[in-house]
């Protein structure tokens, strides 16, 4: 690796729509995606991987952009005929989507890892940047509630997030191996900083950061580690990140995003609407910027990236 690279830290939606402002202003090898994969699930026998499809479905403008996940342009001759037969059709996968997961799914039972399916599907939607699953391992986000324990597709799809939640599991995470490509992207000289995107902080990034090893690599990696708030003016931009703050008893605000992540970060990239709480922000230890972090148009995305990647250079030249 002679170039200098970036490592973005991202679930779904949110996450992605930064991925793809970064992916416009780094060339391939200058950038590089780890991925939350505790969002996956077995459904209708098939390996369902949402918030890599999310990011890959991005990243190559396949994105439907009205729900945020699945692909544009789908048909549903499968959920109808599966409707038909009296199956599951809960969970919405579009006849395009489906081939994505019936392909993935067979190329895993033949041996492959979720890496090198990821890999290959990357490069066959034609997108330069690598996608790192966090782990080939299995690991599985359960949601506990008031109503009990459940996984988490059952919360966020199923039950639409209207449980109260209480706390979350990452079930599987004590015993998987973090990414290898990930290790040494942290670990290398040439890495010029890590940017943990603007997804939801407790179902999207801390899986990320509960595989073990990972936060002691951003902890001791050489170069600066920043965040980019997922809460704006007290709301999250889509989600239910703020619903989850509100049931846990925790402040909706971007201070309590950067205390979550603080011993974690270098810079912390905030909304102008939050502007009064920088001072806070900054007394932690924190280099704060504050700019645009809604992103609606494509400008938006690069602007915000822009921001990331300058903050990262102020960072470095400390
Ligand atoms: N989210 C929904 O709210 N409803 C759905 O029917 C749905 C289907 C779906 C199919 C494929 C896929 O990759 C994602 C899908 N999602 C759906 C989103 C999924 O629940 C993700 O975990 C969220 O994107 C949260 O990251």
């Amino acid at each position: 690796m002679t170039t200098e690279h970036y490592l973005a830290i991202t679930g779904g939606i949110g996450g992605a729509k930064l991925a793809l402002g970064l992916s416009r202003l780094l060339e391939g090898a200058q950038l590089a995606l780890a991925v939350n994969t505790a969002d996956d699930f077995e459904h209708l026998g098939l390996h369902i991987s949402p918030d890599i499809d999310t990011l890959v479905y991005t990243l190559a403008g396949e994105n439907n952009p009205e729900t945020g996940w699945g692909r544009k342009d789908e048909s549903w001759n499968f959920m109808q005929a599966l409707a038909e037969l009296g199956g599951e059709t809960w969970f919405a996968l579009g006849d395009r989507d489906l081939a994505v997961n019936v392909e993935r799914t067979q190329r895993l039972r033949g041996g492959q890892t979720l890496s090198q399916v990821t890999a290959a599907f990357a490069s066959k939607f034609g997108i330069a940047h690598q996608i790192l699953p966090m782990t080939d391992d299995p690991v599985a986000t359960r949601v506990m509630t008031t109503a009990g324990e459940m996984t988490f597709q059952d919360y966020f799809v199923r039950e639409r997030c209207e449980p109260a939640v209480t706390g979350f599991r990452f079930a599987g995470a004590e015993c998987a191996s973090l990414n290898p490509e990930i290790v040494s992207r942290l670990e290398s000289p040439q890495l010029a900083g890590a940017i943990l995107c603007p997804s939801n902080p407790f179902v999207s990034i801390d899986p990320i950061l509960a595989v073990p090893g990972m936060q002691d690599h951003l902890r001791e990696c050489r170069a600066p580690v920043i965040a980019v708030s997922p809460v704006v003016g007290g709301s999250a931009i889509k989600g239910p990140t703020v619903k989850m703050m509100a049931e846990l008893s925790v402040p909706n605000t971007a201070t309590w995003v950067a205390q979550h992540y603080r011993s974690l970060l270098d810079g912390f990239v905030l909304d102008t609407v939050d502007e009064g709480m920088a001072a806070d922000i900054e007394s932690m230890g924190l280099t704060t910027v504050i700019t645009n972090t809604v992103m609606v148009t494509l400008e938006d995305r690069i602007g915000l990236a822009r921001a990331c990647l300058q903050l990262t250079a102020t960072l470095r030249d400390i």
